[in-house]
């Protein structure tokens, strides 16, 4: 039987027209992704490096081999299919109620499960480009070639670069500004599997000025205060009702 704050939620989207998703790794930790700090995210397993020592711009730049092949063993999602809340999600954007999914995410697992209108504030393994000519390259080319990539222009010998925004690095303005667009648009704004804590990402909810915030977190997060419906349990859980 579904519970009270089950029916809430589904009450809430019957009666939205405008809803926007933003959501992060605990999305797709149900497709086997980890996350960074559940406790068996990557940030509580043991590496060399802290992970997010490895994942900064100054280790890619002075320990490139290294970055990859943290980068090649842990981010690889190229054979990862989406799970019941990606699905779910691209079915509400069908019917033309959910109008984005801003994600932090980077393994294109929306995309996957059919989500036309999607903003990845952090880029994606998907895209990847020669640092010296900007040749575009595959996420095949990079996950499959052997230590660091390298350019397949002839007389190019420069690192393909995923485009995924790393620790000390900028994200890409234009995606900042549609996301702000969508979000102070929005009548219902779903935050979901994200601890909220990497900024300026999570600083974008201060921009909803809709009716209902619903947050669905197994954990606690410090936005929770703001929430009008928090849902303490696993997406998974949660979309199977939906
Ligand atoms: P995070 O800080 O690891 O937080 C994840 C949150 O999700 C935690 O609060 C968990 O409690 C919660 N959670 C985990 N699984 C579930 C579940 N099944 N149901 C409900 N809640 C769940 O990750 P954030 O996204 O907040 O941090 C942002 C980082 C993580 C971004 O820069 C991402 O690029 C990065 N990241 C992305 C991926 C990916 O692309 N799949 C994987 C790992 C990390």
């Amino acid at each position: 039987m579904r519970d009270g704050k089950i029916k809430n939620l589904i009450k809430l989207i019957n009666n939205s027209e405008n809803i926007v998703f933003f959501g992060g790794a605990g999305v797709s930790t149900e497709s086997g992704i980890p996350d960074f700090r559940s406790k068996d995210g990557l940030y509580n397993q043991k590496y060399k490096y802290p992970p997010e020592q490895i994942l900064s711009h100054s280790f890619f730049m002075n320990n490139t081999e290294e970055f990859f092949k943290f980068y090649k063993e842990k981010m690889n999602s190229l054979e990862v299919k989406p799970n019941i809340t990606h699905l779910k999600l691209a079915e509400l954007e069908k019917q033309g109620k959910l109008k984005a999914i801003i994600t932090q995410n980077i393994d294109g697992l929306h995309q996957k499960a059919g989500s036309k209108v999607v903003y990845e504030l952090h880029g994606s393994i998907f895209r990847n480009r020669c640092m010296k000519c900007g040749r575009v390259h595959t996420a095949e080319y990079v996950f499959n070639s052997e230590g660091v990539p390298i350019c397949q222009r002839i007389r190019c010998d420069g690192i393909v670069k995923p485009e995924v925004t790393l620790y000390e690095e900028l994200l890409d303005g234009e995606v900042i500004g549609k996301s702000v667009d969508i979000i102070e648009k929005a009548d219902l704004l779903i935050v979901a599997g994200t601890s909220l804590t990497v900024y300026p990402a999570s600083g974008l909810i201060n921009y909803f000025r809709g009716k209902n915030l619903v947050l669905i977190n197994k954990d606690e997060t410090s936005f929770d205060s703001r929430a009008d419906l928090i849902i303490n349990q696993s997406l998974g859980e949660v979309f199977k009702q939906l």
